[in-house]
């Protein structure tokens, strides 16, 4: 399983944004449209269904040979033979991810902090999330990070940095300025109509 993962345009998938749209044609309509890597996140599914989804989507990115990554469950993505995980603060530790998946799987931390990130780093992580960046409603509970603390977690840190939250068309600019290795998006790209034209707009 390769481990060269190109960041750039990370769609994370939310079902509620796609508003009773099939998660797996929009899955593929964006990665025809230029996303490079997919993490499926079910926050109210039961494990079975999970289960399910993520076997079907990882059909889907395997035909276009890109990366799919699980959100908070282990299992599952072992299950499901993903090309790894994605773990928030509240989650799993990171080098328990790494212990349990090994070297050859990603595990990647969402972070908030120039220490959350340092740490994730020193614990194994391939990649981390920053965010949320702006005000985002496809997430309640999140903390906010300045462009400002972006770019210096961006200086900190040698892995992978992706940013994350209410990033849209817009707005996008000023955080690639910071150096960062990519975008990770969920309604600019599953909530628009036109899904493939929406992450051809971030190409
Ligand atoms: N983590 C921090 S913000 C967020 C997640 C999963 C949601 C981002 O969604 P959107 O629709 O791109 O603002
Ligand atoms: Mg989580």
């Amino acid at each position: 399983m390769q481990k060269n993962v190109d960041y750039s345009l990370y769609l994370v998938t939310d079902r509620e944004v796609l508003k009773g749209r099939d998660l797996c044609h929009a899955v593929e309509q964006a990665i025809q449209g230029g996303v490079t890597i997919v993490q499926l996140r079910e926050k109210y599914v039961s494990s079975l269904e999970f289960y399910k989804t993520a076997l079907e989507v990882k059909n889907i990115t395997d035909k276009y040979n890109v990366p799919l990554i699980i959100n908070d469950r282990l299992d599952i993505a072992i299950a499901v033979d993903a090309h790894g995980v994605h773990l928030g603060q509240s989650d799993i530790p990171c080098k328990v991810a790494r212990k349990i998946l090994g070297d050859r799987k990603i595990v990647g931390i969402s972070t908030a902090t120039v220490e959350e990130a340092i740490a994730a780093e020193k614990e194994g992580a391939d990649y981390i999330g920053v965010g949320a960046m702006y005000s985002t409603q496809t997430k309640t509970d999140t903390r906010f990070v300045t462009i400002e603390t972006l770019a210096k977690i961006k200086q900190n840190i040698n892995i992978p940095v992706v940013a994350i939250g209410g990033i849209n068309e817009n707005n996008f600019k000023p955080l690639k300025n910071t150096g960062i290795d990519g975008l990770a998006i969920v309604s600019a790209i599953l909530g628009r109509e036109n899904i493939k034209e929406a992450a051809q707009s971030f190409r």
